[in-house]
């Protein structure tokens, strides 16, 4: 895995090194991707928090991470990475936005089908994996 984000760096110069911070921490979500999803300011920065939680879910024959954060420290998760392991970048993004502790509610899980991080191109889904009680 290390090898292909140093490849990705390779091929793709400065957004290549966007990519790899990406998963060292020091990425933040674009403004103007904040505000297309209304993710509260508060989650921009989620990746240098350490993951609370860290788990691996079966669905559709493909074993998926699933990494949770709690970015305000109030002790309930409200950032939740859903990656598949065809990519490094996650296919799903769950942000508890309206502070109820789950992510459920409306807007609230974000599909990004081109897994290149979050950059503007990812829609807003409902996430089937959470019917099945994983998260
Ligand atoms: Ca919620
Ligand atoms: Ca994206």
């Amino acid at each position: 895995m290390a090898e292909k984000l140093k490849d990705k760096v390779l091929k793709f110069g400065t957004a290549g090194l966007l990519m790899l911070s990406s998963s060292c921490g020091f990425y933040r979500i674009p403004a103007e991707v904040l505000n297309q999803f209304n993710i509260p300011k508060k989650f921009e920065n989620y990746l240098s928090n350490k993951v609370n939680l860290e788990l691996t879910v079966e669905a559709k024959g493909m074993v998926f991470s699933v990494y949770i954060y709690d970015t305000d420290k109030d002790g309930r998760n409200d950032v939740v990475e859903v990656i598949s392991p065809l990519s490094t970048s996650p296919m799903f993004y769950l942000f508890d936005i309206n502070g109820d502790g789950d992510f459920e509610d409306d807007g609230e899980t974000i599909l990004d089908e081109y897994m290149d991080g979050l950059n503007g191109n990812e829609k807003i889904t409902s996430l089937p994996l959470s019917e099945e009680g994983f998260i």
